[in-house]
């Protein structure tokens, strides 16, 4: 009996997050590679630079608050998405720069 409920607990533990995927948005001619973007909880968007100058991605959205800092051409950040709803992404350098990503449950 006890080691039947040692076995559950974890599975119970994890199994939220069995299916997260890893995305790619890159920053290109100063802008994102693409405008809107859907995923899941748990899923993780890597940021990459392709400019070759810094960009410095930010998102001041409740579903997902962060700040990636700047950095150079080459160089990429990930962001875990752990909370559903709507999340616009900016970057701190070039205001015109914006996209949107929907976290679904
Ligand atoms: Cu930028």
């Amino acid at each position: 009996m006890h080691t039947r409920l040692l076995l559950i607990v974890p599975t119970l533990l994890f199994s939220t997050n069995l299916l997260a995927e890893q995305f790619e948005v890159g920053q290109k001619d100063k802008k994102f590679t693409q405008d809107q973007l859907t995923i899941k909880v748990g899923d993780t968007v890597k940021f990459t630079n392709n400019d070759p100058f810094f960009h410095n991605v930010f998102s001041l959205s409740d579903a997902e608050m962060f700040d990636l800092g700047s950095y150079p051409q080459g160089e990429s950040r990930d962001v875990t998405f752990e909370t559903a709803g709507e999340v616009e992404v900016e970057c701190a350098i070039h205001p015109e720069m914006r996209m949107t990503i929907q976290v679904q449950e």
